[in-house]
């Protein structure tokens, strides 16, 4: 008897979260539902140039969102993660190693632009200029730049260098999006936590975004690529996602 009353007391509670919104999958299914909207199919993607100067750059006004972030952060896992491919952008085996800005051209529509880390601790003092002039010739003035991914690791607070990076993004002008990666380090329960330390020193404002993603555990994958397309949309590049395609077909 008091089985059944705890199993009508289950349902009802079931059906009383299904009525506050019935577009919303009841807790236990939310995971697999998010991981099952493919967003965007990738039929093509190759590294075109590997730039240190400005005559480098790909010119032929196709837009680009760029990952910027410190060293091992986890840009180019990231850059992998959205592609679904394991090893096509190089993660690094020596961290600070990447001193150029890598141009990956998906689909033949947009790039990814993984640029250099910094804040590696063994990086000499001219390396470190270099880094410096390599990434300001690249965000002064870049038109095909529609937004920059900053990558934190989530399970940290972010370093001075991350805030600098975050105001020097915004100096230029461009818009921000925050992803705080390996978010398959900490606990489900523990992430509101580790959001609010990242917002608060990087100060973002109310409207700024900070989205959780883990590249091994494929966490937020699909929720960043919402982003991203709506990034490039936003400046009025359309982008051709699974949902576009249908539309003309
Ligand atoms: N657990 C976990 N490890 C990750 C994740 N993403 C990256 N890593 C690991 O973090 C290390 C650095 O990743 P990279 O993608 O090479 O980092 P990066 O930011 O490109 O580094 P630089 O090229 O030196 O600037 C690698 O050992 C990755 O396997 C993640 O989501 N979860
Ligand atoms: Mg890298």
């Amino acid at each position: 008897m008091s089985n059944n009353k705890n199993k009508s007391t289950a349902k009802k509670l079931k059906q009383k979260k299904m009525k506050k919104d019935p577009n919303r999958p009841y807790p236990y299914t939310r995971k697999v539902v998010e991981e099952e909207k493919e967003i965007i199919r990738i039929k093509s993607a190759e590294i075109t140039m590997s730039a240190v100067n400005r005559s480098q750059y790909p010119n032929e006004s196709i837009p680009e969102i760029a990952l910027a972030g410190r060293s091992n952060v986890g840009k180019s896992s990231l850059i992998n993660g959205l592609l679904n491919r394991k090893s096509f952008a190089r993660t690094s085996q020596t961290p600070g190693k990447t001193r150029t800005i890598n141009f990956y051209l998906i689909n033949e529509e947009f790039y990814f632009v993984d640029l250099p880390g910094y804040g590696y601790a063994k990086v000499s003092k001219s390396e470190k200029d270099k880094w410096g002039e390599i990434m300001e010739r690249y965000l002064s003035d870049r038109e095909e730049l529609c937004s920059i991914l900053l990558l934190v690791d989530v399970r940290h607070e972010p370093t001075d260098d991350d805030k600098m990076m975050y105001d020097w993004i915004k100096h230029f002008g461009y818009n921000c999006i925050v992803v705080a990666t390996k978010a398959d380090k900490i606990a489900r329960g523990n992430y509101q936590k580790h959001i609010s330390i990242i917002r608060k020193k990087l100060e973002l404002q109310g409207d700024d975004k900070i989205i959780l993603t883990s590249s091994s555990k494929k966490i937020g994958i699909n929720k960043l690529w919402e982003e991203i397309i709506s990034q490039y949309n936003n400046k009025g590049y359309e982008i051709t996602t699974l949902e576009t395609k249908e539309d003309t077909e």
